[in-house]
C-alpha cells in the first residue's frame, strides 16, 4: 500500500483541516488518517479493450507519419487472448503500479469506439482528495467525464474534460474553467480543456484535485464531505483526441471503415496508471485506518475521542453525556462519560 503524506502531496495539501492541526494542542485537533492510493486495491472494468476478440494492429500517433507511409515502424499488435504478454493490454494494467498500460480498440472498428467506460469499485466509501491519470502510447483523452457514486446506481459528475473551451459548452453545457480552476462552491463541477491538449502525444498526465481551491477546504463543510465521498468511480471517455488534419478527414467521411486504416489505427485510448488519493471517513476522530481481520478491502477507522462505529459516527456506550459531533480543529470534540 503506497502511503502519501498529505502535505508532501500538494494535490491534497490542505485537505480536511490538515493545515491548522499543527499549531493546536493535541486535544483540540481533529484527527485524520493518511491519504493513500485506493486504486491499487480497487476492482476495475472497461467495456472495450484492444484485441479482446481477435488480434488487432494499431499504430502510434506521430506527427508527419505520412511522409513515410510504407514504413510500419510505429505499428504493433494487441492480442488479449494470445500468450504474448507484451501484446496484452487489459484494464488491470491501469492499476498495477507498473509501466504496462490498458488500451482500447482503435476507431478502425467504428466510430462508437470513441465511447468507452472504465469503472472502478473501491470496495467501500472513502473521501477522495485527488485522482491522477497517466496516458501511455496515445494522447490524453479528448472529451470525457469523471463521475462518482456512493451506491453504484446513481452517478454524478465530478469534472468534465473537453478538447476545447467551445466543446465544454457544446458537449457538456458547462462554462469552461480558464487556467487554474477557481471554485466558488464546494460542490462546483467544472469543465477544463487543460488536460485534453494534443501534446504530449505520449505519457501525458491529468491531475484532478477535488478539494484544492474550494472554499470549505480548511474546515471541511458537509457539502465538501458529500462531494468527495465515493465508492464507485467512473471514467466516461467520449471523444478521442485527433490531429487536426485527420479530424477534417473524419468529419467528411460518415463511414470510418472506408478510411485508410493507417490513419484510423492510430486513434485509441491508453491509460498507464490511475491513482486515487483518498482516506477513510472517520469524521475527525481517527488517525489510523486499518484492514479489519487482515482484509485489505475492508478498512476501519481506529476511533479515538471515545467514539465508536465503523466510521466513528457515534459515541461509545457509556459516553453519551452529550450528542455526538464531528471532530473539528479548535473545538476538540470528545464524547464524554456519564
Ligand atoms: C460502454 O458503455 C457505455 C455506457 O453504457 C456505452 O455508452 C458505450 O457505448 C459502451 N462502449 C462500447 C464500446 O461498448
Ligand atoms: C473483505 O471485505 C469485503 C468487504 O467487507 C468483503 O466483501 C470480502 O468478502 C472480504 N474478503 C475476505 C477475504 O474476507
Ligand atoms: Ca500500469
Amino acid at each position: 500500500m503506497r502511503v502519501y503524506s498529505s502535505c508532501l502531496f500538494l494535490l491534497a495539501c490542505a485537505f480536511l483541516g490538515f493545515t491548522y492541526s499543527q499549531t493546536l494542542k493535541p486535544d483540540e485537533t481533529a484527527l485524520f488518517p493518511v491519504i493513500f492510493n485506493l486504486a491499487s486495491h480497487a476492482s476495475i472494468k472497461a467495456n472495450a479493450t484492444c484485441g479482446e476478440n481477435e488480434p488487432e494492429v494499431f499504430c502510434k500517433l506521430v506527427e508527419h507519419v505520412r511522409i513515410f507511409p510504407a514504413e510500419n515502424l510505429h505499428c504493433d499488435v494487441c492480442d488479449l487472448r494470445g500468450n504474448n504478454r507484451k501484446q496484452m493490454h487489459p484494464i488491470s494494467n491501469a492499476i498495477n503500479g507498473r509501466n504496462t498500460w490498458w488500451q482500447s480498440p482503435s476507431i478502425t472498428n467504428g466510430r462508437q469506439l470513441n465511447f468507452v467506460t472504465v469503472d472502478l469499485d473501491l470496495g467501500q466509501v472513502y473521501q477522495i482528495a485527488y485522482i491522477i491519470l497517466k496516458a501511455a502510447n496515445a494522447p490524453r483523452p479528448g472529451n470525457w467525464i469523471l463521475e462518482k457514486s456512493i451506491d453504484g446506481i446513481t452517478y454524478t459528475p465530478w469534472q468534465y474534460f473537453a478538447i476545447s473551451d467551445g466543446e465544454c459548452r457544446e458537449f457538456y453545457n458547462v462554462q469552461p474553467a480558464i487556467g487554474v480552476p477557481k471554485f466558488t462552491r464546494d460542490d462546483q463541477v467544472i469543465c477544463t480543456s487543460r488536460y485534453s491538449r494534443l501534446d504530449p502525444l505520449e505519457n501525458g498526465e491529468i491531475f484532478v484535485s477535488l478539494v484544492n481551491g474550494r472554499p470549505g477546504v480548511e474546515e471541511p463543510s458537509q457539502t465538501l464531505l458529500d462531494f468527495t465521498s465515493a465508492r464507485y468511480i467512473r471514467i466516461r471517455l467520449q471523444k478521442i483526441r485527433t490531429l487536426h488534419a485527420d479530424l477534417m478527414t473524419f468529419q467528411n467521411n460518415k463511414n470510418l471503415k472506408d478510411l485508410d486504416p493507417t490513419v484510423t489505427r492510430r486513434y485509441f485510448y491508453s491509460i498507464k496508471d490511475i491513482s486515487i488519493g483518498g482516506q477513510c471517513i472517520c469524521y475527525g476522530h481517527a488517525r489510523l485506518c486499518r484492514p479489519k481481520d487482515g482484509n485489505r478491502t475492508n478498512l476501519q477507522c481506529q476511533c479515538e475521542h471515545n467514539t465508536c462505529g465503523k466510521n466513528c459516527e457515534e459515541c461509545c456506550p457509556g459516553f453519551n453525556q452529550k450528542q455526538w459531533g464531528r471532530g473539528k480543529n479548535g473545538n476538540g470534540f470528545q464524547c464524554e462519560g456519564n
